[in-house]
């Protein structure tokens, strides 16, 4: 539809296809042509895959199927399907070149802003309230972030600068008590929620506690300190079995650096900060580091409604802080910082029950394999989220600092196999609460 309204929504499409846009630049023109075309990691694509991938989606989806228009591109398709393709497979295939790869998404870019100049934002599903568009920018901030993480796992001089996180402003406590009842999960009214978020449904939880903030490296230290990777019974069956397998002893990134920790960070090494999230463990660390501190993690409900629920109002906000998009002071989110930031940074981020940094920082863990919610339908192709359903991956919840704000919500759900940790992974406890613990 013309309107003020379409109007509005024609110029923030346009917005957040260029912010997406920069920031695959940057990722992709920071390193020369031969370490675009190297795989740094066999759990990674070379970032020149991922930059075409990115082109060829906007073009699958906005040129060809909302528009309607010819094909730039049909030889290329089934090199960039990440079914037909696994991520060790790519470097080997005949990929288009850098330069072509650009040349490629700027042809498809100039094509989606003539489209968008004329759509029309009909009732269709598919274009209501811009949906393609807004699935085709999270896709594009999502593949950034998968490239951030093959940054952080590449091996040379440093080649991506960010000024530092804010430092803290408050003190937080260790918990916060969530009563028993009822509470919204999931959206049926936010505009470019995906088919994962959706339904909106109710949920009713026994009163729980969880943690005030993701546990930090010096939690997390304390636990390696005591041995907790040598003591078996803290670890699952599975999770034990990986450890020993991996000789997992610290996480990812991490080495010795006299009594401290040093870990690398984008190509430079750090000291381990105390009061910074822990990053880089995976689903059997979180949870053996969980059950050394007499906790567990969180389920994803439990997650959702100490990030969303007001007690006040009795309604599921977007975010912890309200309705409104995250700004600066909101979060650690955007890639503008490339570490999790301390925890008491974020003070105007907290949630009505007074839970700190649950959007941005580091993605956090929950206990919940990924599944659909209740009423789910894929939408608008199974292969985003409905073929992964099952008990292979976990939930995580929040973002990271490498997470863009369009791709990050209170509803929002990541997933990946419990063993994986190259992504920004971090987590938080929580814990059952006996009756006479509730209303002190
Ligand atoms: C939602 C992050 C698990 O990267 O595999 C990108 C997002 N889907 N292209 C992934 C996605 C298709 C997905 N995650
Ligand atoms: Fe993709």
């Amino acid at each position: 539809s013309g309107g003020v309204d379409g109007e509005r929504l024609r110029d923030r499409i346009a917005v957040e296809l260029a912010r997406a846009r920069a920031r695959t630049s940057l990722l992709t023109e920071v390193v020369d042509d031969a370490d675009l075309t190297r795989q740094h990691s066999p759990l990674m694509s070379p970032l020149v895959w991922d930059l075409a991938h990115v082109g060829n989606q906007e073009e699958l989806w906005l040129v060809r199927d909302v528009g309607g228009r010819e094909p730039v591109r049909c030889d290329i398709d089934e090199l960039y399907d990440a079914f037909r393709q696994p991520r060790r497979d790519r470097p080997a295939l005949p990929l288009l070149p850098p330069a072509e790869a650009r040349a490629y998404l700027a042809t498809v870019r100039d094509k989606v802003h003539d489209l968008l100049d004329s759509v029309a934002f009909t009732e269709r599903p598919l274009v209501a309230d811009g949906f393609a568009f807004g699935m085709i920018v999270q896709h594009e901030q999502q593949h950034d972030e998968t490239m951030l993480a093959t940054h952080q796992l590449r091996s040379g001089p440093a080649v991506l600068h960010a000024p530092p996180p804010p430092e803290p402003s408050v003190r937080i406590g260790a918990e916060v008590l969530v009563p028993a009842g009822e509470f919204t999960m999931g959206t049926d009214t936010d505009p470019w929620a995906l088919d994962n978020e959706r339904p909106a449904h109710r949920v009713d939880l026994p009163a729980y506690a969880i943690d005030a903030a993701p546990v930090t490296n010096g939690q997390y230290a304390a636990f390696i300190a005591d041995g907790g990777y040598s003591e078996q019974r803290w670890w699952s069956p599975p999770g034990w079995a990986h450890r020993v397998r991996e000789q997992l002893s610290a996480p990812m990134h991490w080495r010795r650096d006299g009594d401290d920790w040093s870990y690398r960070r984008f190509g430079r090494w750090a000291r381990v900060r105390a009061d910074e999230p822990v990053v880089h463990v995976c689903w059997y660390e979180a949870q053996a580091y969980a059950a050394w501190a007499g906790k567990r993690l969180p389920t994803e409900a439990e997650w959702e409604k100490a990030a969303r629920w007001d007690p006040t109002t009795g309604r599921s906000r977007r975010y912890p802080w309200g309705d409104d998009d995250p700004t600066e002071a909101h979060a650690n989110l955007d890639q503008r910082h490339l570490w999790p930031a301390p925890v008491g940074a974020y003070p105007a981020g907290v949630s009505p029950l007074g839970v700190h940094q649950l959007i941005g920082d580091v993605w956090e863990w929950t206990s919940t394999a990924f599944g659909g919610h209740p009423g789910f339908t894929a939408f608008p192709y199974r292969e985003y989220s409905e073929v992964f359903f099952g008990d292979d991956y976990r939930v995580l919840r929040g973002g990271s600092f490498g997470t863009d704000r369009s791709a990050c919500r209170g509803t929002f759900r990541n997933w990946d196999y419990p063993i994986r940790r190259q992504i920004f992974s971090g987590f938080r406890c929580a814990r059952d609460v006996r009756p006479d613990e509730s209303y002190r």
